[in-house]
């Protein structure tokens, strides 16, 4: 078990700065069937129009620059570095369910949290973690501690990316909403398909900070975000209008017209995870995108409707944090990048 070999030390040092949920085979163990789709308000709000001549539909242009990369608020946000990013294309909003639906019916794409799971590379599995499945966020009503997540996160098999807390529940109502339950191979899948990529962790930052050079400052809790009001993960006031995620478009968009870049979901980026930033080169941080072999980490970014004061500072561009790549969460989707000339 290699791969298990590297992680557990690494997930050990991450839970002790309060990294949340980034959801790990070892960790997790049966657990029964749970509905982790929370009521809304609203099931779709209102994205502006486009305008009809837009070179690129869905997408808004990040211009090229330069700004220093990473902050200080937990230590895999370092070292602080200026890296430099060409100009590119990036989706306006997280890849909704309806988009995701449109990619599998045009090509039978089956997800990995709907494939039987790698009991090869996975060994020791109980036997609900055995079968298909996907890790689910559940609000308790009571905990013993902080440290032990499997307190809210579950392995519940039967969760895929068309029914998010189970195999009881559906995405009725919820085309609007950002897809879950999609891994970076399913992530990539989907890109590929549509002639795009997935950013780089730097696209992704730079893009994040609405092109903006300066130091990312803004520790604060974001209001315009879907992020967790509360004492996590025990009580959520929903004051930002969400108790669980959002549609796209309910919250104002950052400089260049990105909406939900920070919370709802988190988001993948095609960067191996590494602990720490490498000298503030961009192109260190970044391998082969064809390297899926499930052995590996990826660096998500944002934060998500998970993210709260107490528990989980990432509701900042750049927050950064691990996620196995053939693990499906609840909290995690995407959006994809065109490298294509300006407009
Ligand atoms: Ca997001």
């Amino acid at each position: 078990m290699k791969s298990r070999r590297i992680k557990l030390p690494l997930i050990a040092v991450l839970l002790t700065v309060a990294v949340a949920a980034a959801a790990g085979w070892w960790w997790l163990k049966h657990q029964p069937e749970v509905n982790a789709v929370s009521p809304t308000s609203n099931l779709a709000c209102s994205l502006p129009a486009e305008k009809g001549n837009a070179p690129h539909a869905g997408m808004v242009w990040v211009p090229a620059g330069s700004f220093v990369l990473g902050d200080t608020v937990y230590p895999e946000e370092q070292p602080v570095g200026k890296v430099q990013v060409a100009g590119f294309w990036m989706d306006r909003s997280e890849v909704s369910n309806d988009a995701f639906a449109a990619f599998v019916k045009a090509t039978g794409y089956v997800t990995v949290a709907e494939r039987p799971v790698n009991l090869a590379m996975h060994t020791g599995l109980t036997p609900d973690m055995q079968k298909p499945g996907a890790v689910v966020f559940s609000m308790p009503d009571k905990i013993n501690n902080n440290d032990d997540i499997r307190q809210w996160w579950r392995y519940v098999p039967g969760a895929d990316w068309r029914h998010p807390g189970g195999p009881s529940t559906s995405l009725e109502g919820h085309g609007a909403f950002p897809v879950v339950h999609v891994t970076y191979a399913d992530a990539l899948a989907y890109a590929k398909w549509i002639g795009h990529m997935l950013p780089t962790e730097a696209q992704w930052e730079w893009a994040a900070r609405g092109a903006q050079a300066q130091a990312a400052s803004e520790h604060a809790q974001p209001m315009q975000a879907n992020t967790w009001q509360g004492l996590f993960p025990v009580a959520n006031s929903g004051d930002d209008g969400y108790i669980g995620l959002a549609p796209s478009g309910c919250y104002a968009p950052n400089a260049l017209g990105l909406f939900d870049m920070i919370g709802n979901v988190w988001e993948l980026t095609s960067d191996v995870w590494m602990p720490f930033h490498q000298g503030g080169n961009a192109s260190h941080d970044q391998l082969p995108p064809e390297l899926h072999s499930g052995d590996v980490q990826r660096t998500i970014k944002g934060g998500s409707y998970l993210c709260a004061p107490n528990y989980c500072m990432r509701y900042r561009s750049a927050a950064r944090q691990p996620q196995d790549e053939d693990l499906a969460v609840s909290h995690l989707g995407f959006r994809t990048v065109l490298n294509a000339p300006a407009p």
